[in-house]
């Protein structure tokens, strides 16, 4: 573990830009990320905090598939409604780029390039799933089957989402085609393939030994997990055609594997802002002195801890992550969170129904955060601690303080007069807050270091209870003085510590404190921590400075506020299931034709003349069909839906250009299409206007 580095490297998983963002996303890995880079920055280190969208991989052209759009409409798309969800929420990267940039493509191919001349991928041909009626190879996200590890069912072909693991497609038992749902074939194909095997002795050393200690044990645990399983070679390369091209020789059509270049995004984003602000980005990757970490959900362990790891370790250039603090998932109201679902508190949805409420929620997600084990986000927590912790608590402090200085000294700071007891081990326990917060935030420890700012809070409402100075305004000013004076330092030391937390309620503090001129720059974490006046030492706000009006921080939320959210969450739930039901009955789309495929049935249509039973064959009707180019005879399996009188007469499509086979030693010449309702009736295709004589062509 490095401690005082020279710089950090801080990097937030890049989202998929397949959707939106919600709340799940916030909690376990932008909220805690967001906190540790503010706070590093507050203590004036030198700090690059880096993310950008992920837009390659299976995900992506599935999206598109399911919206009817190009993949590249979908990252657009996408990007940019993340994007702007990360800057309402403050998470203040210094630089949010996309893996599609150019930049991007050349810095992960050079990265391929320099390891596949070096000799450090093994080139093989092997077999692999392949979807004969989608003619496609099947990777990742195509294909689903039972892992191999736990046995969970909907295991992709390159991560189990239940147990973590990482394995090859062909590791799964029973494994099916996403696209058509066919059970795969096997056929040849090369790819290029990481050996983890042979870095097997270096993670051991590494993350067995040397980060046995410091990092999170649910992270240690899974890794060593893996490792005592045995690595075995991955696949870089797909046969897909969305993604970077393998840039070598023999490798038309392929491309990197998502998580090949994803993770070298990191490296990119660095490039990309420190082109910008004319720094060495080399120095936030190679130079020793950084302190490389990576802020992910725990679906993604495998990949920091194992994989890029071992492909920075193999490039030989760079330094590893001195740690990667990883969190488990935020449920919803008892249920796993989910895009296909829209089982998630969409953070762009929340935004139009709690305008300027985004500390809120980054507060909820911390109170709650995820760090040890899964955790329920519920909207009745979410009112009470808004209105039991930050209204009544953080709210109620900062109102009182600011409007009794107001009422009683007309907004100017007085001047302490002597300090008793109780002020001088106020002051103390104040000054001691910073460093107790900082020990949290240094250990990942976010739900503790939040659960001390309120403690902040706290020690000011019972200091301003206990001293009561709207009673000794009546008796003693002088007393007065030294509480208001005592109790406005605390409202100071919130302004600052709240910062990681709740960045815009400390902005908001900051103006009504008048302390966000140039003149307070040097107000931080430290100023507070020397403040204690029994040492005589510096007054945080001086006396004789004046501060502006109250304005109202936090404010209570209804229970009609949160029925609202309750019931659309219970409309979701009803959709899901009627979609379900509804489901049962859509067949899964067929695989593509081309337009000459379409051009060869001849379809018409046509009137049905006669019916009548065919005998000793219950489903079985005879029909006398006018299609406009003769009358033929067409035998229909619709007996079971129709009585043959009902039907005379009718108009009807019929697929006049098949080839006329015998059934039941009757010839039929054709096919009349059908459709089927819910309950399995069967019912025509008919023409719905007027004036469409027999023999009309459909095309
Ligand atoms: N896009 C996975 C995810 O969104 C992936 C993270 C990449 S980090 C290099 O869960
Ligand atoms: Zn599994």
């Amino acid at each position: 573990m490095k401690t005082n580095p020279s710089r950090y490297t801080i990097t937030a998983a890049l989202p998929y830009t397949n959707g939106p963002i919600h709340i799940g996303h916030l909690a376990g890995v932008y909220v805690p990320a967001d906190i540790y880079a503010r706070y590093q920055r507050l203590q004036q280190r030198d700090v690059a905090f880096i993310c950008g969208s992920d837009e390659h991989g299976v995900a992506i052209p599935m999206r598109a598939k399911k919206e009817g759009v190009s993949p590249q409409e979908i990252i657009d798309k996408y990007h940019a409604l993340i994007k702007d969800s990360f800057e309402e929420f403050g998470i203040s990267f210094d630089n949010y780029s996309r893996t599609s940039s150019p930049v991007h493509h050349e810095t992960a191919s050079n990265f391929f390039r320099k390891m596949y001349e070096e000799g450090l991928f093994t080139e093989k041909v092997t077999e692999q799933l392949y979807d004969e009626e989608a003619q496609q190879f099947l990777a990742d996200r195509f294909v689903v089957g039972a892992c191999p590890k736990c046995g969970y069912e909907e295991s992709y072909g390159d991560q189990c989402e239940r147990c973590g693991t990482s394995h090859n497609a062909t590791d799964l038992i029973d494994p099916k085609s996403t696209i058509t749902g066919n059970v795969p074939v096997l056929k040849e194909t090369k790819h290029w393939f990481l050996p983890l095997d042979q870095y097997e002795g270096f993670l051991k050393e590494w993350i067995l030994k040397d980060h046995k200690k410091d990092w999170k044990s649910n992270v240690y645990g899974q890794c060593k997990s893996w490792i005592d399983d045995g690595l075995r070679p991955r696949a870089v390369t797909r046969d897909l055609d969305w993604g970077i091209p393998v840039p070598v020789e023999g490798a038309e059509g392929k491309v990197l594997y998502v998580w090949f270049d994803a993770p070298i995004g990191y490296i990119s984003s660095t490039k990309e802002w420190a082109e910008r602000e004319g720094k060495d980005w080399e120095q936030y990757w190679k130079d020793e002195d950084t302190k490389l970490l990576h802020f992910i959900g725990k679906d993604n362990i495998v990949f920091h801890c194992i994989i890029f790891p071992s492909m920075l370790k193999a490039e030989g250039s760079y330094v590893l992550p001195d740690n990667v603090p990883a969190n488990e998932f935020m449920n919803l109201e008892g249920n796993k969170i989910s895009t296909s679902k829209n089982w998630a508190v969409w953070l762009h949805e929340y935004l139009k129904e709690f305008p300027n409420q985004q500390d809120v929620l980054r507060y909820v997600l911390t109170a709650n955060a995820p760090e040890s084990k899964d955790n329920d986000f519920t909207w009745s927590d979410f009112q009470a601690r808004n209105n039991n912790e930050l209204v009544a608590i953080f709210g109620n402090f900062i109102n009182r303080v600011v409007v009794l200085t107001h009422k009683y000294y007309d907004g100017k700071v007085p001047a302490p007069a002597n300090f008793a007891e109780i002020d001088v081990q106020t002051l103390k326990e104040l000054a001691a807050y910073p460093d107790v917060i900082a020990s949290s935030i240094e250990r990942y420890r976010f739900r503790e270091a939040q659960q001390q700012l309120m403690n902040v809070a706290r020690l000011g409402n019972k200091y301003l209870a206990d001293e009561e100075p709207w009673k000794t305004i009546k008796t003693d000013e002088e007393r007065t003085k030294t509480v208001m004076f005592t109790a406005l330092q605390i409202a100071t030391a919130l302004a600052v510590l709240s910062e990681p937390f709740l960045p815009f309620t400390s902005t908001k503090l900051k103006k009504i404190l008048n302390i966000d001129s140039d003149a307070f720059n040097n107000l931080s974490w430290n100023t507070i921590t020397s403040s204690s006046h029994s040492e005589g030492l510096k007054d945080i706000l001086p006396p004789g400075h004046t501060i502006n009006k109250a304005d109202l921080l936090f404010s209570k939320i209804e229970d009609e506020t949160i029925s609202q959210q309750l019931e659309k969450l219970k409309k979701t739930k009803m959709d899901n299931a009627a979609e379900k039901e509804t489901a049962k009955n859509i067949v899964p789309q067929k695989g593509t034709i081309q337009f000459d495929d379409f051009t060869k049935l001849d379809m018409r249509i046509g009137t049905i003349l006669e019916a009548e039973k065919m005998p000793k064959a219950d489903r079985l009707l005879v029909l006398k069909v006018d299609t406009g180019i003769d009358t033929r005879t067409i035998v229909s399996g619709i007996a079971e839906s129709f009585s043959p009188e009902e039907i005379i007469g009718k108009k009807v499509t019929v697929l006049v250009n098949l080839a006329p086979r015998k059934l039941r030693g009757v010839e039929s010449q054709g096919m009349i299409l059908m459709t089927e309702t819910a309950d399995g009736k069967l019912r025509f295709v008919n023409p719905d206007g007027e004036g469409i004589e027999n023999g009309a062509a459909i095309n």
